[in-house]
């Protein structure tokens, strides 16, 4: 019996230290850390974006739009409840990862590609996907070339810092073919060389090279090789030592993520208010439990959705198939439709 009872009672001491020490770990989690701090006491979020018409770049208001804005003015309404708490500064490829690591910005929403070197020796997270992409090799038509592996000898644009720089090194050497690299910052330039034949091949993310093809004075003359010589999944980065912040990323992109899976849309997004599916009231907020967990307005998806539309709408609107950039959804739909898109239970 007593043996019992000491067993029990060294069973009861350390259920109780675990359980103290998971709750300071969940406390730990809740509390805002240095960024989440920064952002809540100087009222907005500074994002560090490109400039590509489509993905971001002001208008002739001088008001961002674009994929990833549309994605910067979401987390100001998870933050804030509203989309206006945010503002955006374009920084080159170079630039951007030192900045975000200084603090100029709270996060990049700029076609950063997630690599274990960025993640781990460079020190950022990555929130979730939120373009698949891959890297494209944008040719004159007259070079006659259909395939990456017809380019030996070859004089290839790249910008300076990106993964390209490192993937073009790569895929001449395994493809056993000779190049010469001209490197370039500057996103203009890294154009303008192009087309004034400084350089066979312009090397980028596909996406990117869609968009500046279109910016070419004769778009028709140059192809992009369907060929993709590398894998670049396109995600939010922030510094390390923000878990709060983090989440908020996290949670912010699979709202819409989810969103789209549910046939939840901007215009829509009202009928559902009256749904009896446990999962939608939960993730719409009538069910505010999950409020407690998150910490977050417990509309902050109703609101994002309501007033920005998601996933699917958000790319439409700036880069889909009736833009000027015309891309079509590959990869970048929800897995239920054979895409990669795919958020964990709002549970
Ligand atoms: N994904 C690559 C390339 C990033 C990149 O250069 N992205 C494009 C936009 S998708 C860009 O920033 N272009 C220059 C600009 O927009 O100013 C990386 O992470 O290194």
């Amino acid at each position: 019996m007593i043996k019992n009872g000491r067993h029990s009672l060294r069973k009861t001491i350390v259920a109780a230290a675990l359980a103290l020490s998971s709750a300071t770990l969940l406390s730990g989690i809740a509390y805002a850390g240095e960024t989440l701090d920064k952002i809540q006491q100087r009222g907005k979020i500074k994002v560090g974006v490109g400039s590509q018409p489509g993905f971001f770049a002001p208008d002739s208001n001088g008001r961002w739009q674009g994929f990833f804005v549309d994605i910067g003015r979401a987390l100001a309404i998870a933050v804030f409840n509203d989309p206006e708490k945010v503002e955006f500064t374009s920084s080159s490829p170079q630039q951007r990862l030192p900045a975000l690591q200084s603090g100029e910005f709270d996060i990049l929403l700029s076609g950063v590609t997630q690599t274990i070197t960025r993640s781990t020796q460079l020190g950022f997270h990555f929130g979730p996907v939120v373009f698949y992409d891959g890297q494209g090799l944008l040719v004159p038509k007259k070079l006659n070339v259909t395939k990456g592996s017809e380019l030996d000898g070859a004089t290839v644009c790249v910008q300076t810092g990106t993964t390209g720089e490192l993937n073009i090194a790569d895929f001449f050497r395994k493809s056993k073919i000779s190049f010469k690299p001209v490197t370039i910052e500057d996103t203009n330039e890294f154009l303008k060389a192009f087309e004034a034949g400084r350089c066979d091949v312009l090397t980028q993310d596909a996406s990117d090279l869609g968009i500046k093809r279109t910016q070419l004075k004769n778009p028709d003359d140059y192809v992009l090789l369907p060929e993709r010589i590398s894998k670049e999944p396109l995600a939010p980065a922030i510094r390390w030592g923000d878990d709060r912040w983090l989440e908020i990323v996290n949670w912010t992109v699979y709202a819409l993520i989810q969103a789209e899976e549910l046939g939840i849309t901007s215009s829509n997004v009202d009928t559902f208010l009256k749904s009896e599916d446990p999962a939608i009231k939960r993730f719409l907020g009538i069910d505010p439990s999950l409020a407690q967990a998150t910490k977050l307005d417990p509309k902050f998806a109703y609101t994002i959705v309501k007033t920005l539309g998601n996933y699917g709408e958000i790319f439409e609107r700036n880069v889909g198939k009736d833009t000027k950039v015309g891309f079509e959804r590959g990869y970048n739909q929800p897995w239920t439709q054979g895409g990669l898109l795919y958020a964990p239970p709002f549970r």
